[in-house]
């Protein structure tokens, strides 16, 4: 194994290291473009690539195999001989490369290692929140981003939601604390951090097919918790995340912080009737509870569903554990708006509301939209990532109206369908070109008052839309034309 023991600061000397950057989406830009500042050399290996990153790769002189020159172990790469080598998440670990390092004893890291290693370019050094879960991860995270900064520190939300870390790192101010969502890829690649406070939110079937089984995806979410300093906060309401705290190695004094929908008691945080409270970080929490906000201050955020009761619960904790008064989390929830494609109602006419979230790219996620409505016409399909449908359907079977069928899997979705809720009248949608034109007409025929037609497809969205964001947006402009239409 190469010994990069002496890299753990942006002001060791990394000039020189030999690093082979697979993948050259944001993840593998912003790590190439942060060694090159370094002064490593660079060697970068994506099958697809973005011409104009390429072309920024040109100007700061970093060498780079794209295309189909860039699959499995290419000769270059063994010819350069990394000491290190960083891969971008999406990239599964059985992936030649990784295999061939992993036989070499080289190193893999993710952005997150090198990140945590990076962390003191600022003479500021940012505190780490880190937050993962199957579901509601980003608003959560968002939600925490809020609450600090109104609470006057100086923070940043990056990481799986969108903004690579290595950006926040390089910010020339520094931060005080980063929010930083960690999906499981990442934290299957990630060795060593240390997060001041860390969350798993819930645990739910995802990505099996990448990780291979539900274990190993179970495993990578639990690493967050290892070496927490301040506060591991645990879902009440799923115990496999409970289980997971206790299991952890985490710092000395680190505290178990549960979240609830429900009652809080000692060291939690929750809803006496309709406050959202706090027991943890008080004095006398044995005895009492510090307000924080009401349901009425979060139905303001958008429809008020137990998921964003819990992302609420959630996100007020890890901010409590780093400080912030109730009052500041009150006002930061109440200023908060959901991004769009998460439980979004898009319109509503003859008590027929339409309602958009796309965001559902898991069966977890599409229970949460389900449990929030009575009445369903549910479009569902898509990429189903190796996991089953039977479950949930059957969960669900007494709130659906009706079933719309979209997507390439179609056939185990029917199945499931036909299975766990027989009788349910079902619309397939086989034809592939312009998906949600037919789609929302035949909501329209189907629909009566009082059902909610929801889009929660319990699937990947890229095998019919570019992405998740597409799909909720051609659906809201379905909506828009042929409702105008009656
Ligand atoms: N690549 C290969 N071989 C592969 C797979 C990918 O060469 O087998 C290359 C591609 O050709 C491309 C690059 O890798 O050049 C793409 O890398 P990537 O798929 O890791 O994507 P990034 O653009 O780096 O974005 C990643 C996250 N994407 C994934 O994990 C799939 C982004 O999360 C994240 O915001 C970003 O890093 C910054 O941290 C997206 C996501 O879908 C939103 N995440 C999943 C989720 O939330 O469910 C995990």
């Amino acid at each position: 194994m190469q010994d990069l023991e002496h890299l753990h600061s942006w002001h060791a000397n990394w000039r020189d290291l030999r690093v082979v950057v697979l993948g050259l989406g944001v993840t593998g830009f912003s790590v190439a473009d942060t060694l090159a500042e370094l002064g490593a050399k660079v060697l970068v290996v994506a099958e697809k690539a973005d011409e104009e990153l390429v072309d920024i790769l040109d100007v700061i002189g970093v060498t780079h195999i794209t295309g189909e020159s860039a699959q499995g172990l290419p000769a270059q790469v063994i010819h350069f001989d990394p000491q290190l080598v960083v891969t971008s998440p999406g990239v599964k670990p059985e992936h030649e490369l990784l295999a061939w390092a992993a036989k070499q004893n080289t190193p893999v890291w993710v952005d997150i290692e090198l990140a945590w290693r990076l962390r003191d370019k600022t003479s500021k050094i940012a505190d780490w929140i880190a937050v993962t879960g199957t579901n509601g991860k980003t608003t959560t995270v968002q939600m925490v981003e809020a609450m600090l900064n109104q609470g006057g520190f100086r923070a940043a939300a990056c990481g799986n939601i969108g903004t690579p870390i290595l950006d926040a790192i390089r910010d020339p101010e520094g931060f005080d604390a980063l929010v930083v969502e960690l999906s499981s890829f990442q934290l299957h690649y990630v060795k060593h951090i240390e997060p001041f406070s860390s969350a798993v939110l819930n645990l739910a079937d995802d990505h099996l097919d990448w990780h291979g089984s539900f274990q190993a995806y179970s495993d990578a979410k639990s690493k967050i918790y290892e070496n927490t300093q301040v506060a591991c906060v645990y879902n009440l309401n799923d115990l496999a995340t409970e289980k997971m705290v206790e299991n952890a190695d985490v710092q000395e004094g680190a505290r178990a912080i549960g979240f609830t929908t429900g009652l809080p008691g000692r060291s939690h945080v929750g809803f006496v009737e309709d406050i959202l409270c706090d027991r943890a970080f008080l004095d006398d929490r044995a005895n009492s509870a510090l307000e924080v906000a009401t349901l009425e201050d979060l139905s303001s955020i958008g429809v008020l569903t137990p998921h964003l009761m819990a992302n609420a619960a959630a996100a007020t904790a890890l901010a409590r554990s780093y400080g912030v008064l109730p009052e500041d989390i009150k006002t930061a929830l109440v200023n908060f708006r959901l991004d769009a494609h998460r439980i979004e109602l898009v319109a509503e006419q003859d008590q027929i509301r339409w309602v958009d979230d796309s965001k559902a790219t898991n069966p977890h996620a599409a229970a949460a939209s389900l449990n929030s409505f009575e009445k369903v016409v549910w479009i569902v399909g898509g990429l189903l990532k190796g996991v089953d449908l039977g479950d949930l359907v059957s969960k669900y079977a007494n709130r659906l109206s009706a079933a719309i069928v979209i997507g390439k899997e179609r056939e185990a979705v029917l199945a499931a369908l036909a299975q766990n809720a027989p009788g349910i009248p079902v619309t397939e949608i086989s034809d592939q070109d312009n998906v949600m034109h037919q789609v929302v007409s035949a909501a329209k025929q189907i629909a009566k008052a009082g059902d909610v037609v929801l889009l929660a497809p319990a699937a990947a969205s890229m095998d019919q839309f570019k992405d998740y964001a597409d799909r909720g947006n051609q659906f809201a402009e379905q909506v828009k034309i042929q409702l105008e239409q009656i």
